[in-house]
């Protein structure tokens, strides 16, 4: 019997693939980096699609009851907040790629397209597949060459939170950009139901203030701390309405752990990189830490109104570029020395004296092109001043079930805000009077001109 691809060959078609002569599908591109509603399955079978915050999901086509999906690796400028851009590698017009979404059994086609002037590969992070489709360039397959499409081809077997990204050349490919979300949904779609399910990947780039690509060879000194290639304030927010359950899933792929912390409710871990934690098995969080490579899915029930932090708890993960050089100078007096140093440096400014909080004026001041302040981002009542990695989950009454839009700033409530003390009939004890700044200053004759961290500096 003459099989197919026999009868192929047989006719001198030679540019036929293994894949059975298809025409590619078609590689949809994004072009915003605006939070993209989620998409409903046109076809197959119903599931509850996620929102991928500043991200979108990749159409498919169904083929002989294949997904069929066309991811194109390639270089691409993404902006990381309003005022700043970056050039990235990622897929598809956006770093991190689109998020693929498919239901447990489903038999899924992936053709992925190398548009990079390099080598690359794709590793399904997670899943339960042949050996011959995990992607290791050297090691299940050959690097695909610029120019080339290689297809991986295998059944969707667990459901969960997965993460696809390059087995070659890692550290510099990871450090441009390239990764993304794999959501496998349970084939019954009232298997551990929620109302909003969102998703981001957790990355880092290393781009000096001014400049616009990453340097690759960073190991672990990383200064912009990223959602899904965005920093605050150029992160959406994610909304809720009160009583709605919220899963958010989280994935890892900087050079470093993150422990992720909501404010004002608590919530349950109840997704690994390994799968669902049973019922039983789960216990309340504020903050969790995910590390290098892993995934973590959280859940939570709205209760509380409000705008509530959502962020990463290492502080330097909330800030933007700044020069890591800059000395601690709380309590120096720096208003002598500064005359004597804008003799010789005309221009130079004296910071750090209360604390850095005037970093946030800094919005305010020029800063080199396509650079952000280094904490940002204004709120109803003066600067936030975060960046990085911090969003927030907005809970709000009467929020509609498929309404993403951002609410606004939430109002509280009469009484239930924090307010100014006001001195009334009894004075102020001198213990805690207002600080004294010139008292904290360093004392005339004792000239403190830089205090800088010895040895390595670590994150
Ligand atoms: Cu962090």
């Amino acid at each position: 019997m003459v099989s197919r691809r026999d009868f192929f060959i047989g006719a001198g078609a030679a540019a036929v693939t293994r894949a059975g002569a298809a025409t590619l599908p078609e590689a949809a591109r994004m072009d915003s980096a605006a939070t993209q509603a989620p998409l409903a399955p046109p076809n197959g079978r119903p599931y509850n699609p996620v929102v991928t915050l500043n991200g979108w999901t990749l159409p498919w086509r169904m083929k002989d009851n294949v997904k069929e999906f066309h991811l194109v690796a390639e270089p691409v400028v993404r902006e990381i907040a309003p005022g700043m851009k970056a050039q990235l590698w990622g897929y598809n017009g956006q770093s991190p790629g689109p998020t693929i979404e498919v239901v447990e059994g489903d038999r899924v086609r992936i053709f992925v397209t190398n548009k990079l002037p390099e080598q690359t590969s794709m590793h399904w992070h997670g899943q339960r597949l042949p050996n011959g489709m995990d992607g290791v360039t050297g090691l299940t397959q050959p690097g695909i060459a610029p120019g080339k499409t290689y297809v991986y081809e295998f059944v969707a077997r667990r459901a969960g939170t997965f993460m696809y990204h390059p087995h070659a050349d890692e550290m510099v490919q990871m450090a441009m950009g390239m990764m993304g979300l794999w959501i496998t949904h349970p084939k019954d779609p009232a298997f551990m139901p929620v109302e909003r399910d969102y998703c981001l990947l957790l990355n880092a780039y290393d781009i000096d203030p001014g400049s616009l690509t990453p340097k690759v060879n960073t190991m672990t000194d990383f200064n912009l701390w990223t959602f899904n290639s965005r920093a605050f304030p150029g992160v959406d927010a994610m909304v809720a309405g009160v009583g709605e359950r919220v899963r958010i899933r989280v994935g890892n792929l900087t050079m470093t752990n993150h422990p992720i912390h909501l404010h004002g409710h608590e919530f349950h871990v109840t997704g690994t990189d390994g799968g669902w934690v049973p019922p039983a098995a789960r216990w309340p969080e504020v903050t969790t830490d995910i590390a290098v490579g892993q995934m973590r899915a959280i859940e939570l029930v709205a209760s509380e109104p409000g705008d509530w932090a959502f962020h990463c708890h290492k502080s330097h993960h909330t800030m933007n570029a700044m020069g890591h050089e800059v000395p601690t100078m709380i309590g120096v007096d720096q208003r002598e020395v500064l005359g004597k140093i804008n003799q010789l440096v005309p221009g130079y400014m004296a910071m750090g004296q209360t604390g850095m909080a005037e970093m946030e004026k800094m919005a305010m001041m020029p800063l080199p092109d396509n650079t952000l302040p280094m904490m940002g981002g204004s709120g109803p009542f003066g600067g936030i001043g975060m960046g990085g990695m911090f969003t927030m989950l907005k809970v709000r009454k009467g929020m509609a079930r498929h309404d993403y839009r951002d609410p606004g700033w939430y109002r509280h409530p009469a009484g239930t805000q924090a307010y100014e003390w006001q001195e009334g009939g009894a004075p102020m004890p001198d213990t805690v009077r207002a600080p004294d700044t010139a008292r904290m200053a360093a004392k005339p004759g004792e000239t403190v001109l830089k205090v800088t961290k010895g040895g390595h500096h670590e994150h």
